[in-house]
């Protein structure tokens, strides 16, 4: 039921003055009860991660040891991502709650 989400990758426009070797995209991730849709996505190195909050709760995306993004309810954050590899991340506050970036150079 989440596939329909899956695929929406949008071209990040504007960004002048930032040196961007190739086109950097902005991956979209909703979070619908407590659950990050898509929960595993492929990006590369300079893209950007837009995790959409649709739920009435507080989420993070938080990288074990790593970068914490806070999702206030109804609200979006975003993370540039600088380095290849893959990281698993959880809410802070739903464990439960889990996902995955590969990042490829
Ligand atoms: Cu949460």
């Amino acid at each position: 039921m989440f596939a329909s989400r899956a695929a929406i990758v949008l071209l990040s426009v504007g960004a002048a003055g930032i040196a961007a070797p190739s086109q950097a995209e902005t991956i979209l991730v909703a979070i619908d009860r407590l659950v990050y849709s898509p929960a595993e996505v492929d990006a590369r190195v300079g893209d950007e991660i837009e995790w959409i909050n649709k739920d009435v709760l507080v989420h993070t995306a938080t990288v074990k040891g790593g970068a914490e993004v806070l999702l206030p309810a109804k609200k979006s954050g975003r993370l540039v991502l600088k380095e290849a590899g893959s990281f698993d991340y959880t809410c802070r506050y739903h464990p439960n709650m889990k996902g995955r970036v590969t990042v490829r150079p």
